[in-house]
Formats: C-alpha cells, sequence, structure tokens
C-alpha cells in the first residue's frame, strides 16, 4: 500500500506507487510505450515515425525536458499523435501536464485526449514551450491517453507529459 507518500511523479494505482505515463518525456529517444495514433484521429498524409523524436527540430532549439520530445506534422485537425493505454484506479481524478510548441510554422496545435474524446487543446503560435494541462475522472481502470499534433508543413512537438 502507498497511499498519498508517492515521490513527486508518480501515483498510487492498485497499492503501488508507479509512473502512470511510460515514456512521457521521451527521453528513451524513441517511442516506448507509444503507439501511433490510428484512425480516425489520423489523416491521410500525416506522418509520425522514429525520426520524429528530435533533440532539436525546425524553429524549436531544445527540449523542455531533458534532450529529447516528440514531434509530430500534419496539415489539417486532428492531425497525427501517439498514443497508450494507462492504468489508473477508477473513479479518481486526475491530472495532466505537458508541454506544447508550435515549432517555426503555422497555423499549428495539438490535443489532449482519453478514450478519443479531447480534454485539452494548445493553440499557441510560437515556437516556445507552453504548458497544457488538464483533469479527467478515470472511467475504468484501463484508459487511452492520446497526444495529437498538426502543422503544415512541418511538426509541432510535445514535452514533459505527466499524469498524477
Ligand atoms: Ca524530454
Amino acid at each position: 500500500m502507498c497511499g498519498i507518500a508517492c515521490a513527486t511523479g508518480k501515483s498510487c494505482v492498485a497499492g503501488s506507487c508507479v509512473t502512470i505515463l511510460v515514456n512521457g518525456d521521451f527521453e528513451t529517444g524513441d517511442f516506448t510505450g507509444w503507439t501511433e495514433l490510428s484512425n480516425p484521429m489520423e489523416t491521410s498524409g500525416c506522418d509520425i515515425t522514429s525520426t520524429h523524436i528530435r533533440s532539436t527540430y525546425v524553429g524549436i532549439p531544445s527540449a523542455q525536458s531533458g534532450m529529447y520530445f516528440s514531434a509530430g506534422g500534419c496539415p489539417t485537425p486532428p492531425g497525427t499523435g501517439l498514443e497508450q493505454t494507462i492504468t489508473l484506479n477508477a473513479g479518481q481524478l486526475y491530472t495532466v501536464t505537458a508541454y506544447y510548441n508550435a515549432g517555426a510554422f503555422t497555423p499549428s496545435g495539438g490535443a489532449l485526449y482519453i478514450d478519443g474524446t479531447s480534454i485539452a487543446t494548445a493553440a499557441f503560435t510560437d515556437a516556445n514551450w507552453h504548458q497544457v494541462t488538464a483533469t479527467f475522472t478515470a472511467s475504468s481502470s484501463s484508459v487511452t491517453f492520446a497526444i495529437s499534433f498538426y502543422n503544415g508543413p512541418y511538426e509541432s512537438a510535445w514535452d514533459n507529459i505527466v499524469i498524477v
């Protein structure tokens, strides 16, 4: 049992202190823990591959945290993105904190999703890191968290995503 005694960034889920989101800071340097979004959230012509874990990119000189961030490009909303299934305590309120960077070319944007429903949008238009936060109540012990990107023609970016 762990009660409220978990370290910063960890949560008590089913009696153990865990990091809910795997590789939310992308510091593995690849998409470990994440899966490319499938239709209908992904639009034809969009692309997000292992080449899109970056330490720099067009208009984005550095990560918000550590060395790496995720970048995705797609000309129109809802764009492309990444998802992962996470384990939670059903009925509990959770908070997502993330950072979004629109990169050098606009319009661009992104969103955060739980089970396919948007819980936050990032509508910034500059190449700086902006914090985006959202809360949600876990509908069950297993939900799907996703991030999306849209930006034509170059990538926008997410980094340092934490769910507690
Ligand atoms: Ca990072």
